[in-house]
């Protein structure tokens, strides 16, 4: 199956044997009756897992051309999943440019477990090797970054990690399998906030990873069941219908997104835009080389700007709503300096552009005049 035909049947065939439902039923219950123990239908206790679940880990697990997907409570708690498959000493070296909540779960807490997490630079993808030591295990990379929006070579980074014999993990949220499939690259995990593209409609908090890997899926299965940050039957549904339009939404986010893109380089107040399809973009022809389009995320900064100009900017806006999180259908705005990106200290943020005046767009799927007017306006 192609792309588009996965993302509505990837491994959807047997959702319900007993009426034939077209669309996966929510299984809201908590356990399932054996005739004899250890007697079932596939089902014991909903930790372990759920029929909804189910057919929402096999649908991701098909758009990123994967075997094994796994899904749970949240993003975070999806990458808490990955960070518990290593042990104290061990050490990951991570771009320095990533979403906030991520850089608090390494630095906040994995860090007091005994884990060393090196923050580098990870778009020449040489700068990684020089940190690996025999205590390195992973590699993180976001691509596009949370909220920069640099592209980091996945095949390159993969080359590099392979050598070493370290795990790749790509945080694929920004991009989503419609853009690109960090496995076919040579990652060796691949990781989503679903509660953004993937679920699409601002209604869910969840996550998921998918490998192919059979013992590194048995660990994480472990870790699933032990720890129990599960999506539940309902999440997982929302999510699942989601994805049934995946395809149709990034279509319309790109074209967005680029229109929205241009529109801020040509205005006069603006001082940088961040979008990996502008020409001028330093990863450009990576993004080329990767992607199938360059997505709705667009981050810029004002002229001469400070945070009153940012706040003042967001306030003004009408169609685009003032909000953390990105990837639904509706445009949102925020401040990654006071909102994202505020776990991260400032002199850590400065060193990688997150400066006061920057401002970062979800752009989403509505009519694109009204958000480039919307965005002159707020701009006057
Ligand atoms: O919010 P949660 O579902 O737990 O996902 C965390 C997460 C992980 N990775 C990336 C790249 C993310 O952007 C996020 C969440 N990000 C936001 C809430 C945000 O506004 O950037």
């Amino acid at each position: 199956m192609k792309f588009n035909t996965k993302a509505i049947h990837g491994g959807q065939e047997n959702v319900d044997p007993g009426y034939g439902s077209v669309m996966a039923p929510i299984y809201q219950t908590s356990t399932f009756s054996q005739t004899s123990p250890g007697s079932h239908k596939g089902f014991e206790y909903a930790r372990s897992g759920n029929p909804t679940r189910d057919a929402l880990e096999k649908a991701i697990a098909s758009i990123e051309n994967g075997k094994h997907g796994l899904a749970f409570g949240s993003g975070l708690a999806a990458i808490d999943a990955i960070l518990k498959t290593l042990k104290p000493g061990d050490e990951v070296i991570s771009t320095n440019d990533l979403y906030g909540g991520t850089y608090r779960l390494f630095n906040g807490i994995y860090k007091n477990f005994g884990i060393k997490f090196h923050f580098v630079g990870m778009q020449g993808a040489t700068a990684i090797e020089s940190f690996i030591t025999t205590n390195t295990k992973m590699i993180w990379a976001e691509t596009p970054t949370n909220p920069m929006m640099n592209i980091l070579d996945i095949k390159a980074i993969a080359q590099i990690s392979k050598k070493h014999k370290l795990l790749l993990a790509v945080d694929n949220t920004f991009a989503t399998a419609y853009l690109q499939q960090p496995l076919d690259l040579g990652a060796d995990i691949v990781m989503h906030s679903t509660t953004k593209y993937l679920g699409g409609h601002s209604d869910v908090i969840s996550g998921s990873i998918v490998v192919n890997d059979d013992k590194l899926a048995e660990q994480l299965y472990f870790i699933q069941n032990a720890s129990g940050a599960i999506a539940g039957p309902m999440d997982s549904f929302l999510v699942l219908r989601g994805i049934k339009t995946l395809h149709l939404r990034m279509q319309r986010h790109c074209e967005n997104g680029k229109a929205v893109a241009e529109f801020l380089q040509r205005h006069p107040k603006v001082e940088k835009v961040y979008w990996p399809g502008l020409q001028d973009h330093p990863n450009h022809e990576i993004a080329k080389k990767q992607m199938k389009d360059f997505g709705g995320m667009v981050s810029f900064s004002l002229k001469g700007g400070s945070t009153k100009d940012a706040v003042r900017f967001l306030e003004h806006l009408n169609v685009f709503t003032l909000a953390e999180s990105l990837g639904g259908v509706e445009s949102l705005a925020g401040h990654p300096a006071t909102m994202t990106h505020a776990s991260i200290p400032k002199e850590e943020r400065k060193k990688i552009g997150v400066v006061d005046s920057l401002i970062r767009l979800s752009v989403g799927v509505e009519d694109k005049e009204d958000l480039l007017s919307d965005l002159k306006q707020a701009l006057s």
